[in-house]
Order: C-alpha cells, then sequence, then structure tokens
C-alpha cells in the first residue's frame, strides 16, 4: 500500500493544536459558521433550526471522527484483539448532546451559540434521533457501544441501516396508529458513507458439487440474484476518549441500471431491479420478542451478516494476517439469534471461497462467536422454516444440515438417547420443519450467556437445559447495565451537578463512587435539595405531558411511571386494573389514605398485536374517565405520553417517584428501564424477575417495594392448574375492577370494547395478573405511606443512586472483556 506521507504528517498535527477542531469556545464558533455559510450554502436571513443543528451537528462530527481515526490508529498499531459486535437493532438516541458531553466541550459550544444569540438546548432539540430498534434490546446494543469507547476497546457495531426504523406512534380517538418513521429527511449530518466499502451479497439459486483437477471435493453457489452492500459509518464516543465506528449496511442494487440496455421497457425493468434490491434494508420489523417468519427479515439478517464477515476478513487480510488465526483476532457477539445465520455464513466464506478443510473452518468458526440469549419467551424463539430457508440460502441449508449431522453424531457417541437427541437438533421435526436458531448459535458458539443472573439460570435449567449439560463451561452470564454517562450526566444535569457537587465526579468514568452518598442519605439539608431537583425535573417533564398528552399534571403529585414496551408480560394492565380500584374507592368516598398520583404510561405496541392495542386503548380510557371526572382528578391523572423513543425516555426517568417493574417473574430477561429509573432517584415496585432481582440485592430489600409470586412459585401456580375464574369469583375487588371493564363506563359506552381482555383475563390470564393483583395493590398502600414522610422517601431515594454501581454498562462491557472476549483495553492517549 502507498502511503500519502504528506498527508500522514497533516493528520498527526490534527488536534495537536489545530484550531480546525479545537475545544475553544472561538474554535467551535468560527467552525460552526463555516459549517453554516461553506457546507450548507446559508443566506443568513434564510437559516432554518435545522440548519442550525446541521452545521453544530458537522462541527462536533469533526471532532468524533479525529477521536475515531485516532482510536483505530492506535488499535492496529497494537496489533490488538478487537470485538465486533453483531445486532440487527441499535437505539443511539440523539446523537448530539451525548457527543459534546463526551467531548466535553458543552459548555464551550453553549457560550459559543450565545455570543451568536443562540440557545443549545433549542438546537437540541432539532434532532430527529436514529429509532434503529425496538426497545431494550436495540438500547443495550447502543449502550455498550458507549461503553466500550470509553474503556478503550477495539471494537466495532455492524448493523442495519434501515431507511425506516421504528414507526412513530400517534394516537387517534384513544388507539395507536402507526406513521413511518422518515428519520434521514433531512440527512443525517452524524454518517460517513463509504462508497468504496461494499461487499457483494447472493441470494437463492441452487448449488452444484464437483471435484477438482486435485481431486478436492467443492460446492459452487449459483445465485439467483445479487445484492451489494455499502457501509456507513457513524463515529460513537466515549467518555473523554476513543471514538469507535458503528457501521450499518444498505441494500443497492449491484449495478445502478444496465446501460447497455437502450429498449425502453428494459430500461424500466432494470430500473426496478434497482428498487427492488433496495427493498432489503428499508424497514425495521417492529415486533419485538415475537417472530416475524419473514422472507424480507431472513434476507435482512442474512444481508447484514454476510457483509460484515466479508469486511472482517477483508480487513484481517489487508492486515497481512492469515485466516486461519481469524479467530485469535476478532470475537464476534450475536445480539439474540438475529445475526445467527452467521454461524453458517462463516463456514460458508472458509470453505467455498477460501478453500478451507472443514475440520479448520468449523475449529475457526466455533471459537469466532458468542451468543448472547435476550427472552425466554416460546413465541420470541426464531425458527425458520426449511423450506424457506433452503429457497432463499441454499448453500446455508446444506451446511446447516452437516453442522447438524456432525453434532448429533457426537451426542450419539455420548450415549445420549433418542429423546435427548431430537431435543436438541438443530431441526425441529414438530409440524413444518423449521431450523432452530438458538441452538445453532449455541452450537457455533464458545460462549453463551444470559442478561441478568435469573435469566441466565432459567437458560440453563430450562430452554437450553441439554446443552448446558453437555457443556457447562460454555455457559455464562453477564447481567445488562446502562449507559450512566447519557441517562444520569446528559439527561439530569441537576441531579448530576449535586451529586458532583458532593462526592466529585469521578462517577462519570467509576458509577460505584456513587457509594459515597450513603452517608448523606439521612442529611436533612441535602434531601431537600435533592427533593429540589426531583420537582424541577417534574416541572419539566409536566410541560413535555401538557403538550404532547394534552394533560395537565400537577408536579407535587407522586410520579408513577411505566414505561416500556406494550406486552401482556410486562402487564401494564395490572397497573390499569389498580387504577380503576383507586377510582372506585374514591367514588365511594374512601380514598383518603391514597396519595395524590400521576399514573403515566409510554410504550409502542407491536402494529400486529391486537391484545397490546387494547391495552392502550385502555389506557386512553382510562385517563379520559378519571381526568375529566373533577370528583377524582385532584387526587388521579392518568397520562399516555406517545411515541416514547430515547429522546422521550431522557426526559421521563429523571422526573419519576415511582417505577413500575411488574412483569410475571420468569419473563423479562432483564430488563435495563428498571436501572435507568433507579439510577435517577426512582424508588422501585416490583416482582423477582430479570434484573429486578440484582437491584433488590444491591439497594437492600427495605428500600424496595417487592411484590407477587416467584419464578418458581408462577410455576408451580401452573403446574396445579391456574384457574383465574376463582379469583374473579372469590374476590370482589377483583370481580368489581374486571365488571367495570366490561359495564360501558370506558370507552365510547361500548360494554363490548374491552371484552377480549376481561375474556382473557377471567379465562386464561396466561400472566398470573389475577394471581399477583392482591400483593400488588397491598404493597401500593406501602408506597402511599411512605410518601407520607417525605424525607423518609428521599433517604431511600438516595440509597438507590449511592447503590447503582454495579448497573453502568461498563461493568457490563468488563465482564464481557474478562468472561467472554478476553480482549483487554487499548487506551487512546492524547
Ligand atoms: O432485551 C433486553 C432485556 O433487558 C429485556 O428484558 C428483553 O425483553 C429484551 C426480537 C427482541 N429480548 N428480545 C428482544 C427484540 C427484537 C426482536 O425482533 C426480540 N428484546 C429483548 C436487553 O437484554
Amino acid at each position: 500500500k502507498e502511503h500519502n506521507r504528506s498527508i500522514e504528517k497533516y493528520f498527526s498535527s490534527i488536534g495537536e493544536n489545530a484550531s480546525e477542531i479545537g475545544r475553544s469556545k472561538a474554535d467551535i464558533k468560527k467552525d460552526f459558521l463555516h459549517k453554516l455559510f461553506y457546507h450548507l450554502g446559508r443566506v443568513p436571513a434564510l437559516t432554518t433550526d435545522n440548519d442550525l443543528y446541521t452545521a453544530l451537528a458537522l462541527t462536533v462530527r469533526d471532532r468524533a471522527l479525529r477521536q475515531f481515526v485516532r482510536s483505530t490508529e492506535q488499535f492496529a498499531e497494537k496489533d490488538a484483539r478487537g470485538v465486533a459486535y453483531f445486532s440487527a437493532e441499535f437505539l443511539p438516541g440523539p446523537h448530539l448532546g451525548n457527543n459534546l458531553l463526551n467531548l466535553e466541550i458543552m459548555e464551550e459550544t453553549r457560550q459559543a451559540l450565545a455570543e451568536l444569540d443562540l440557545d443549545l438546548d433549542h438546537i437540541l432539540e432539532q434532532e430527529v434521533e436514529p429509532g434503529l430498534g425496538n426497545g431494550g434490546l436495540g438500547r443495550l446494543a447502543s449502550c455498550y457501544m458507549n461503553s466500550m469507547a470509553t474503556l478503550g476497546i477495539p471494537a466495532i457495531g455492524y448493523g442495519i441501516r434501515y431507511e425506516f426504523g421504528i414507526f412513530k406512534q400517534e394516537i387517534r380517538e384513544g388507539w395507536q396508529s402507526e406513521a413511518t418513521d422518515k428519520w434521514l429527511h433531512y440527512g443525517n449530518p452524524w454518517e460517513v458513507m463509504r462508497p468504496e466499502i461494499s461487499y457483494e451479497v447472493k441470494f437463492g439459486g441452487r448449488t452444484e458439487a464437483g471435484t477438482s483437477k486435485e481431486g478436492k471435493y467443492f460446492v459452487e453457489w449459483h445465485p439467483e440474484s445479487v445484492i451489494k452492500g455499502t457501509a456507513y459509518d457513524t463515529p460513537i464516543l466515549g467518555y473523554q476518549s476513543n471514538g469507535i465506528i458503528m457501521r450499518l449496511w444498505k441494500a443497492e442494487a449491484v449495478e445502478s441500471f444496465d446501460f447497455s440496455i437502450y429498449n425502453m421497457g428494459d430500461y424500466y425493468r432494470a430500473v426496478e431491479k434497482k428498487l427492488r434490491s433496495e427493498n432489503i434494508t428499508k424497514v425495521l420489523y417492529p415486533n419485538d420478542e415475537n417472530l416475524s417468519g419473514k422472507e424480507l427479515r431472513l434476507k435482512q439478517q442474512y444481508f447484514f451478516v454476510s457483509c460484515s464477515l466479508q469486511d472482517m476478513i477483508h480487513l484481517h487480510l489487508l492486515q497481512g494476517r492469515r485466516l486461519n488465526e481469524f479467530h485469535e483476532k476478532f470475537s464476534v457477539q450475536l445480539n439474540d439469534t438475529h445475526p445467527s445465520i452467521a454461524v453458517a455464513e462463516l463456514m460458508r466464506l472458509l470453505l467455498d471461497e477460501h478453500d478451507m478443510e472443514w475440520d479448520d473452518a468449523w475449529h475457526i468458526t466455533s471459537h469466532t462467536f458468542a451468543y448472547t440469549n435476550h427472552t425466554l419467551l416460546p413465541e420470541a424463539l426464531e425458527k425458520w422454516s426449511i423450506s424457506l430457508l433452503g429457497r432463499i440460502l441454499p448453500r446455508h441449508l446444506e451446511l446447516i444440515y452437516e453442522i447438524n449431522s456432525r453434532f448429533l453424531e457426537e451426542l450419539r457417541e455420548k450415549g445420549l438417547n433418542g429423546e435427548q437427541i431430537a431435543r436438541m437438533s438443530l431441526i425441529d421435526d414438530h409440524g413444518e420443519q423449521a431450523v432452530r436458531m438458538a441452538h445453532l448459535a449455541t452450537v457455533g458458539s464458545y460462549k453463551v450467556n444470559g442478561v441478568s443472573a435469573l435469566h441466565s439460570r432459567l437458560l440453563k435449567t430450562q430452554v437450553l437445559n441439554d446443552f448446558a449439560k453437555l457443556w457447562p463451561e460454555k455457559f455464562t452470564n453477564v447481567t445488562n447495565g446502562v449507559a450512566h454517562r447519557r441517562f444520569l450526566a446528559l439527561s439530569n444535569p441537576r441531579l448530576a451537578s449535586l451529586i458532583t457537587e458532593k462526592i466529585g465526579d469521578q462517577w462519570l468514568t467509576d458509577l460505584t463512587s456513587f457509594r459515597e452518598l450513603e452517608k448523606y442519605a439521612g442529611d436533612p439539608a441535602f434531601q431537600q435539595q435533592w427533593r429540589k431537583v426531583k420537582l424541577e425535573n417534574k416541572k419539566e417533564l409536566c410541560k413535555l405531558l401538557a403538550e404532547r398528552a394534552g394533560v395537565e399534571v400537577d408536579p407535587a403529585m407522586l410520579f408513577d411511571v411505566q414505561v416500556k414496551r406494550i406486552h401482556e408480560y410486562k402487564r401494564q394492565h395490572l397497573k390499569v386494573l389498580h387504577i380503576i380500584d383507586l377510582y372506585l374507592r374514591i367514588k365511594d368516598g374512601k380514598g383518603e389514605d391514597i396519595a395524590a398520583s400521576a399514573f403515566i404510561f409510554a410504550g409502542k405496541a407491536a402494529p400486529g398485536y391486537f391484545m397490546a392495542k387494547l391495552i392502550i386503548r385502555l389506557i386512553t380510557a382510562v385517563a379520559d374517565l378519571i381526568n375529566n371526572d373533577e370528583e377524582v382528578n385532584r387526587k388521579l391523572k392518568v397520562v399516555f405520553l406517545p411515541n416514547f423513543n430515547v429522546k422521550q425516555a431522557q426526559r421521563v426517568y429523571p422526573a419519576a417517584d415511582l417505577s413500575e417493574q411488574i412483569s410475571m417473574a420468569g419473563k423479562e430477561a432483564s430488563g435495563t428501564g428498571n436501572m435507568k429509573f433507579a439510577l435517577n432517584g426512582a424508588l422501585t415496585i416490583g416482582t423477582l424477575d430479570g434484573a429486578n432481582v440484582e437491584i433488590m440485592e444491591e439497594v437492600g430489600e427495605e428500600n424496595f417495594f417487592l411484590f407477587g409470586q416467584t419464578t418458581e412459585e408462577v410455576q408451580e401456580t401452573k403446574r396445579k392448574g391456574y384457574r383465574p375464574y376463582e379469583f374473579y369469583e372469590e374476590n370482589s375487588n377483583i370481580r368489581r375492577v374486571l365488571d367495570f371493564l366490561v359495564s360501558g363506563a370506558l370507552g365510547e359506552g361500548d360494554p363490548e370494547l374491552f371484552r377480549p381482555l376481561f375474556n382473557n383475563l377471567v379465562q386464561q390470564d396466561q400472566y398470573q395478573l389475577l394471581k399477583d393483583f392482591r400483593s400488588y395493590c397491598e404493597k401500593k398502600e406501602e408506597v402511599f405511606k411512605l410518601w407520607a414522610n417525605e424525607s423518609e422517601w428521599d433517604r431511600r431515594s438516595i440509597l438507590n443512586v449511592a447503590r447503582m454501581g454495579k448497573f453502568s454498562s461498563d461493568r457490563s462491557i468488563r465482564d464481557y472483556c474478562e468472561n467472554i472476549w478476553n480482549v483487554e483495553p487499548v487506551r487512546l492517549r492524547d
């Protein structure tokens, strides 16, 4: 490779004292104006808010890219082992504020803009976030990107550049309606398109086996179509340090169209082909924890995995390394099974494109991947039908059969019986034959982990029990964590400064230093400052609630918040049943002990998930009833905040008093909202599910509102034959609340509107709401009692925050490095 020495010299001078990317107020101001005029070509009189945002984003992007370029140089220099994080979803949230924080130029930028009579907060508001994920899983990937960058882990995130992210949720007449998310409409200043980084991906067709002149068996894949993937890079910064990239692939036609065709009809057909190719990365599937089984989804998964692996092999060879040391240089983390076709794809690349022998290829493959499972819900465990796989990826199906037959042979040799072998097979023979992607990922990986202690235990003892018995050392746990810099330092500046005043700012890189706050928990003066911060945050949220939901809320109320995807297992309707119970009590004149509360909900329902949409309709119906009833609306308010996303989340967590984490035990793999709430001083009412267990362990049982059955009790209830109807018959409170659902008092006076929910609860109640109802209501009484005791509430709130150290994603990433990746940090020296 030719190197241009002059360019290199210039590069190494950048940033030392070069003003083009300096950090002073004057540098930022100059650069901002430069971008505004020369990059955007704007006449001052016509400058829009979006121009201002874009100019500032470009100013900051230069600085972010510098950190990335510097880090990459050092990773290369050290020849360090690195991580590729494969995820079909990323939810980075707004970049601008986060990058200012990470570059430590927030104040300089604020002042530079003020000198131009511009308001930084107003400009920050303009950003449209990339909604390239459904919820927790995608957000986790982005938290991990920030922590990997902060810790100096040589890493790259690979994913899909969806043109339309998660739909925009609007509420129309109380129902969810979906609008397309046009996040690229105003352009995306954060990404760098890399037309030279592109790979071809094959689909369909057939395979043909043959033997070479040297007598070597080979297989050729003659695809039906070929699509090109082009890289778009977005720098992701760490705090005070490295930058890494998130590389997202966009699908395009191989040649934009065939110019050799002059005939008009064919010309249009050629363009049509281009459009069809681009379909692959058009839109994110909005069904979290429910499989779609759709052809296009499989194509998306294969498309990004193939581009990413080809890219890694390319980089590896470019650095002059040999392919048989691939697994020594890279660890690939599979974010759930969505990228698990990678196991077959790496085998194909090594065998068919790089002429390797099976045993060598398998050694490399099975030492490269590690698999994170994020759910035990049976309806979410991915399966692809053999017929679909065979049609779209015929070569991969052959490879999966071969992997399976070798694996089953190994099981037979170990003496496993037919039943066990059938259970563990990669192929599910019940009904239509299908490939179990979790089994493929488990067999093809050197480590498998769950995302909380409880979830990892259930993974080992239940869903993947046979595999855990076979390979006990393969299974491990990494409890999720959150980017505390985004979810505290950036989104709750008042609390962040209060804490920093008290204990200094080392918590930004070491959240365990929050322990030092414990000694102030009982200090009345500190409690008062603490309370004031919360109140200010609640006032801010009130503005948003008035603006977006049209509901006026008194900031003095107890803010009782449940924000997360709408799902029956998460039991938003348990909270609703309790609200109805309170309403009826107040109507009976028996509401003295109820604390004035604002019940806040937000979250999206999968567009095809009828029950989830009906739960949203129930929330808006209860909100209408209560908010408009003068007899109760000073005591209770109910709000559904539409279109929950990262941007909204950052305004919600800082304002919450009570965090609702009320899933049926054994169903929520971890949860991460639970951590964000507690980090911002909310107390939790929750079940022993997912990471709630560990949160309670850390903060102390006495500082946590625990209710409901344990996982074992849930399973016991089910085993004994759960009959929810008995609760309806025997508990008059439950009967009253459920009857109210179908009384015609809610919605448009149609008693049938919520009948499906009523029927579901009294007949199946799959998530045992009725069984946990009494315990939940009793716990709420305790909540109300504690709320009346301000200083005790504050004390517990402070203790919750003080004991959140474990839940930084920095800790999670260290765990991955030590227990799974065997990767060491390379700190950026600057
Ligand atoms: O992953 C989060 C966990 O904190 C949550 O408990 C868990 O529910 C969530 C299919 C999923 N599991 N599975 C998904 C998302 C999209 C999709 O298409 C499944 N999301 C989770 C982070 O560990």
